[in-house]
């Protein structure tokens, strides 16, 4: 029987990459994001091109009302195997005193609040079955605080934080946790946290070669295949040319 996987923000960047390597992988999954129309399009590729079953779920993880649309799932759906707590952004880099409240309030509840609303209730179907593995993506910005990153960082810490106390409260039931923590990945992220400025978001990756969705994706793919008795707790993850968030070597 395939295994599942429930990948959250699977309409772009390393969510789909993850979607796509698991779907190679012959799990069947669950994906979500808020954009459809790319859902749907990735729901049909992955199950023309690998046969396998594709549950396509447009939900907002701020939203608790609308993450509880999961427990609608029939039961077979429930079995998931891997969590890939993936969706997240930054909105905007200003210093915290000119700091844009609204942006707070989205990293904070998509990046921390999302992430909770989601892990509540698969966490409670994986126990259920005493088995499962959650990957939760944090950043280098978690483990490292740059200029006016502030609070996209506290919000990657919090995934640091978090990451660690899901591995102590489930170990009892046997659910593997794991932090990936990528630096410079270039995605649709800088073009997000830059409310839409392709010159300003394309800068932050030129000069060097950053890291791709594909290459976290095999990561996290290597991670959840481990044998039974090991765990990955934590990764962090650098285009070689990147050794700390404010250090890159640009040609
Ligand atoms: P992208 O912007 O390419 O993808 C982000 C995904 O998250 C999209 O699928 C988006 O879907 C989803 N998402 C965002 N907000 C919500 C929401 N409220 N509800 C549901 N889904 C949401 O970025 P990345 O692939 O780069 O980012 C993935 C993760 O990796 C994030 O957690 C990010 O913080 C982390 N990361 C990224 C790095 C980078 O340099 N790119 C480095 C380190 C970590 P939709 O818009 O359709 O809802
Ligand atoms: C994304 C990496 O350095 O832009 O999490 O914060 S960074």
């Amino acid at each position: 029987m395939s295994k599942i996987a429930l990948i959250t923000g699977a309409t772009a960047g390393i969510g789909e990459a993850c979607a796509r390597i698991f779907a190679q992988q012959n799990y069947n999954l669950i994906i979500t994001g808020r954009r459809t129309e790319r859902l749907d399009a990735l729901s049909h590729a992955l199950t023309n091109e690998y046969g396998i079953e594709v549950k396509a779920l447009t939900m907002d993880v701020r939203k608790k009302e609308e993450v509880e649309k999961l427990e609608f799932l029939t039961d077979s759906w429930k079995e998931v195997d891997v969590l890939i707590n993936n969706a997240g952004l930054s909105q905007g880099m200003d210093p915290i005193h000119a700091g844009n409240t609204r942006d707070w309030e989205v990293m904070i509840d998509t990046n921390i609040k999302g992430l909770l609303f989601v892990t509540k209730i698969v966490s409670n179907w994986m126990i259920q079955r005493q088995s499962g593995h959650i990957v939760n993506l944090g950043s280098i910005a978690g483990k490292e605080t740059y200029l006016n990153g502030n609070v996209y960082c506290a919000t990657k810490h919090a995934v640091d934080s978090l990451n660690k106390a899901m591995r102590i409260d489930l170990l009892p039931h046997r659910i593997k946790v794991t932090g990936i923590h990528p630096g410079a990945v270039d995605t649709e992220f800088s073009e997000v946290r830059f409310h839409g400025d392709q010159e300003r978001a394309k800068k932050v990756y030129e000069g060097y070669e950053p890291l791709h969705a594909l290459d976290i994706a095999e990561i996290i793919w290597f991670a959840v295949s481990r044998p039974a008795h090991v765990n990955i707790n934590d990764l962090i993850v650098m285009p070689w040319a990147q050794a700390s968030t404010s250090h890159h070597l640009k040609v």
